[in-house]
């Protein structure tokens, strides 16, 4: 049996403010009807894909912030997404804000979903890793008030079954750490899909600003190379409200290579048939973790260093004698 699959990224170029979701799916759907026309199985949007990167932005207005987010999945205006998947038969991942009332109080995520060529959903993920702060700070260009607007994600980082292998999800700033590659490697992921809303400026420290899309990218090619897997990173690009944020979507390949990047910030599709099985050749050598892994060491070495204290005092308790 084939062990490959079509994946397609789509990325978006900017979204207005005052863009309604019609408009958003539209954009949606033609993206969509292009990756089917070039043969994808699956295509991937980026996070918060229905509306403008609303975080950037203060507000204390709650009616304003609600109107950010879904309150089902698929909604009225998502729908029309979901039955032209099911038209086309091809799935697709999908960023999206989403307020869920079913523990007896209003909760807001970042939230994913992946959906099936049927138009089901697969499974569902909350974004983990909220990068930013909560608090007002006017003084900055624009701000990162993930923090404010959402909860932690409480569903962890899971695998499914999905497109002919095993697929997991992270949203943006997650992929920046490799806990979270490696909970999905554990559990012999084969592709994951991360969605991102990435800044070029960052106001607190600028002199990271030139490498942003270095950053970007050593982040998904050592997650794929370091865990056998393939990811397919999709940015929401351009100059969005006056925010400017890298595109670079890109499809890596379990050898760490990119093998499709958007060289656009605007929609733009890109497609990579991906051999699920090269994926198998990492795993069962170089990171074959059973065989390989030293999770005891790993604490071993951290408990007699004390590697876990801030790195400034590590020569003062060697002076101590401490080892
Ligand atoms: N959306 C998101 O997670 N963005 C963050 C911006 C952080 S600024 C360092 C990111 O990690 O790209």
């Amino acid at each position: 049996m084939s062990r490959t699959v079509t994946i397609a990224a789509a990325q978006l170029g900017p979204i207005r403010r005052a863009e309604n979701r019609a408009s958003v799916v539209k954009r949606l759907i033609a993206l969509m009807r292009e990756a089917r026309s070039m043969g994808a199985d699956v295509v991937a949007y980026p996070e918060a894909a229905l509306t403008a990167f609303f975080p950037h932005w203060w507000t204390e207005d709650e009616a304003e912030v609600d109107a950010w987010f879904e309150r089902e999945m698929p909604g009225a205006d998502t729908l029309p997404l979901f039955d032209e998947a099911r038209r086309l038969g091809i799935g697709f991942h999908l960023g999206y804000c989403e307020l869920d009332q079913s523990a007896g109080r209003k909760r807001r995520f970042n939230s994913a979903v992946l959906v099936g060529s049927d138009g089901a959903i697969i499974g569902k993920y909350r974004k983990i890793h909220l990068p930013g702060h909560a608090e007002h700070r006017p003084e900055t260009p624009f701000q990162n008030l993930e923090k404010r607007y959402f909860e932690v994600g409480d569903l962890g980082f899971g695998a499914w079954r999905a497109y002919g292998g095993v697929a997991g999800m992270m949203i943006c700033n997650d992929w920046r750490w490799p806990e979270a590659y490696r909970v999905l490697g554990l559990q012999g992921v084969e592709m994951v899909f991360c969605g991102y809303n990435t800044p070029v400026h960052h106001p607190a420290a600028p002199d990271h600003d030139r490498l942003g899309q270095f950053h970007n990218e050593l982040c998904m090619q050592s997650g794929a190379y370091q865990n056998s897997t393939w990811v397919i990173g999709v940015a929401k690009a351009g100059v969005e409200e006056g925010v400017d944020m890298i595109g670079g979507s890109a499809i890596i390949a379990p050898t760490g290579e990119i093998v499709a990047r958007c060289s656009s910030n605007d929609d733009e599709l890109i497609v990579a048939r991906c051999d699920l099985d090269l994926g198998r050749s990492y795993r069962e050598t170089t990171f074959d973790f059973a065989k390989h892994r030293r999770v005891e060491h790993y604490r071993m070495i951290v408990e007699r260093t004390g590697a876990i204290e801030p790195a400034d005092e590590a020569p003062v308790r060697r002076k101590q004698g401490a080892r």
